[in-house]
C-alpha cells in the first residue's frame, strides 16, 4: 500500500489508536477513490453517449442535449477537483471533509442518472423503454466495484437511480416492462449485498496493511515513528533536498542521566517519561514535512527540511518550554530531566552523505552532553 497520509508518519501518542487506525483506514479508502477520477468519468461519458445515440429519435432533442450537457460538465468537475484530492496529503481534519464532499458528488451523480429515468422514460415505448433501463442497470452495475470503496457512496448512488426507474416500469404496465420492475428488487438487493461485502473485503485489507505498517514503523512504547522510520525518513529527504538544493537539518537528543532516573524511580515512570518526551517531539514537528522519531533507547530525532537556524531555534525553543513546564509540576515525586540537542544543517550534494549529516548531528550532541548537558550544541560546519 503506497499511502501518502502524513499521518502515518506523524501519530499522535494522545489519540486512542482504534480511533486512528480506523481513520487511517478512512483516509485510505478516499484515496483509492479518488484515485479512480478518470475511470469514473469515462464510465460516465461512455454511459451518457451511449443513452444520448439510443434515445436521440425518441425524446426531446433539447432536453436530451441539456441533459448530456450538465452530465458532462459536472463529470468534468468532478474529475478535475478528485485529481486534486488525489494528489494531496490526507490528514485527520481532511477526512471528514473529504468524505462529505464524495457523499455529495456521489448523490448528485446519482439524481441526474435518475432525472433520465424520469426524463427520457418512453412509456408504451418497450425498445426505447428497456434500451434506458438498460444502459441504467449497467450504470449501478459499472459503480459497484468503484463505489464500493466507500462505505456509504453505492447506495447513495444507485437509490435515486433505481427508484424512479422501477416506478416508471411499474406504471408503464407493458408484459416487459412489468417483468423487469419485478427484478429490480431483487437485482437491487444483491448488488447492495454485494457492495457491502467488497467494502468489507477491502477494509479488512486496508486496515491488516495499516496494522503491519505500524508495526514495522511505529515505536511500540511511544506511538511515534521508530528508528527505521526515521532512517527512511532522513534518506527520502536527503534525496528531495539534493533535487532541490535546499538546506536539510537533522536535530538530536538525548535525556540526561536516564540512567539514574530508572535506578531511582523504577523503569514504570522511566517510560512515562520517554512517553512525555516523545509526545513534545511530536508536537514541535509540527509542519507536515517534518518527522520527529524516537532513535534509540532515550534518543530522540527530528528531520527538518528546508528551515533556516531560526526555524531550527524555535523547534528546539518548543521543546524546552515544554519539558520546562513539564519540569514544573510538583504532583510528582519526580522532576521532569533536562535534555541536551545536537543539530546539524545541510545542503545535501554528491560530495556529502547522510550518514555524515547523522554523525555530525551526533558529535555535536555529545559535545552539548561534554559542555555540561541540558544545553544545545550545532555541528561543526565542515
Ligand atoms: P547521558 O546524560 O550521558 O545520556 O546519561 P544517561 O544515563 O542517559 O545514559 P544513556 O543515554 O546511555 O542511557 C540510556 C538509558 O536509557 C539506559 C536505559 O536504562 C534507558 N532506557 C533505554 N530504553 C528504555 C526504555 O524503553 N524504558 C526505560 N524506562 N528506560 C530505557
Ligand atoms: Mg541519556
Amino acid at each position: 500500500m503506497t499511502s501518502t497520509c502524513s499521518d502515518r508518519h506523524a501519530p499522535d501518542p494522545e489519540m486512542g489508536s482504534q480511533r486512528q487506525l480506523e481513520l487511517l483506514a478512512r483516509a485510505e479508502h478516499l484515496r483509492v477513490f479518488f484515485n479512480h477520477s478518470l475511470m469514473v468519468l469515462l464510465a460516465n461519458l461512455a454511459g451518457g453517449a451511449a443513452l444520448a445515440a439510443g434515445l436521440w429519435s425518441a425524446v426531446p432533442r433539447q432536453q436530451l442535449s441539456a441533459w448530456l450537457a450538465i452530465l458532462v460538465l459536472f463529470n468534468l468537475a468532478r474529475w478535475v477537483k478528485g485529481r486534486q484530492i488525489a494528489q494531496q496529503r490526507l490528514d485527520r481534519s481532511l477526512v471528514e471533509q473529504q468524505d462529505r464532499l464524495l457523499l455529495f458528488a456521489t448523490l448528485t451523480s446519482g439524481l441526474i442518472w435518475g432525472s433520465a429515468a424520469v426524463l427520457f422514460y418512453v412509456p408504451g415505448q418497450p425498445a426505447y423503454s428497456m434500451y434506458l433501463a438498460l444502459i441504467l442497470v449497467a450504470m449501478t452495475a459499472a459503480a459497484t466495484a468503484l463505489l464500493s470503496f466507500h462505505r456509504l457512496a453505492y447506495p447513495v448512488f444507485v437509490t435515486p437511480i433505481v427508484l424512479p426507474l422501477g416506478l416508471q416500469l411499474i406504471a408503464d404496465q407493458g408484459p416487459s416492462s412489468t417483468a423487469v420492475a419485478l427484478v429490480i428488487p431483487l437485482y437491487y438487493s444483491l448488488l447492495l449485498i454485494l457492495s457491502r461485502q467488497i467494502y468489507r473485503f477491502s477494509h479488512e485489507a486496508i486496515l491488516t496493511s495499516l496494522i503491519r505498517e505500524r508495526h514495522a514503523l511505529i515505536d511500540h512504547l511511544t506511538g511515534i515513528p521508530n528508528r527505521r522510520a526515521f532512517e527512511e525518513f532522513l534518506e527520502k529527504e536527503w534525496i528531495r533536498s539534493m533535487r532541490s538544493r535546499r538546506p536539510l537539518t537533522l536535530i538530536v537528543s538525548d535525556i540526561d542521566d536516564f540512567k539514574d532516573y530508572n535506578d531511582r524511580y523504577g523503569h514504570t515512570v522511566g517510560d512515562a517519561i520517554l512517553r512525555s518526551v516523545a509526545s513534545l517531539f511530536h508536537v514541535a514537528a509540527r509542519r507536515r514535512t517534518d518527522l520527529a522519531a524516537r532513535i534509540g533507547g532515550d534518543e530522540f530525532a527530528i528531520v527538518v527540511p528546508e528551515t533556516d537556524r531560526a526555524g531550527v531555534a524555535a523547534i528546539i525553543a518548543s521543546i524546552e518550554s515544554g519539558r520546562a513546564r513539564l519540569a514544573q509540576d510538583t504532583s510528582k515525586p519526580w522532576s521532569f530531566p533536562t535534555l541536551s540537542f545536537g543539530f546539524c544543517t545541510v545542503t545535501p550534494s554528491d560530495s556529502a552523505s547522510v550518514f555524515a549529516l547523522y554523525e555530525a548531528a551526533d558529535a555535536a550532541l555529545y559535545e552539548a552532553k561534554s559542555a555540561g548537558r541540558d544545553g544545545t550544541a550545532a555541528c561543526d560546519p565542515q
